[in-house]
């Protein structure tokens, strides 16, 4: 891996600290191994915002076999999302662009252990 994204990974550094001392910590660094240049904004855009203890949508819809980019945020508390089955670990705020072929439902679950109703963060990325 080069390291000469900057500020970005600073940005990382910076949450993964944050994380690290809310005892989250199974969120590795490796979740943009296949991320294209953060100025390609092309395809779906799939904005997913965090408050406590629920996501902006329950459900969010993409098409099969096209590139898409989750723009994730913590508008409230400090959370993060996994989605199962997909190489997505985005904690407190960032994007990832992806493509799944697969269709089906997946499942957006919180990766920070945020709180008391953490559980209850789930939401479904549903794949057309
Ligand atoms: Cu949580």
């Amino acid at each position: 891996m080069k390291k000469k994204w900057g500020l970005l990974v600073s940005a990382l550094a910076l949450s993964t600290m944050l994380v690290t001392a809310c005892g989250g910590g199974n969120a590795e660094q490796a979740s943009n191994q296949n991320e294209s240049t953060p100025a390609s904004t092309t395809g779906t855009q799939v904005n997913i915002e965090a408050s406590n203890w629920k996501f902006n949508q329950e459900v969010f819809e993409v098409n099969a076999g096209e590139e898409f980019t989750i723009n994730f945020s913590s508008t409230e508390g400090y959370h993060g999302i996994g989605i199962q089955g997909l190489d997505v670990e985005i904690e407190k705020e960032g994007s990832k662009t992806l493509k799944v072929d697969e269709p089906g439902e997946y499942t957006i679950f919180c990766n920070i252990l945020c709180g008391p109703d953490h559980g209850k963060m789930i939401a479904k990325l549903v794949v057309k």
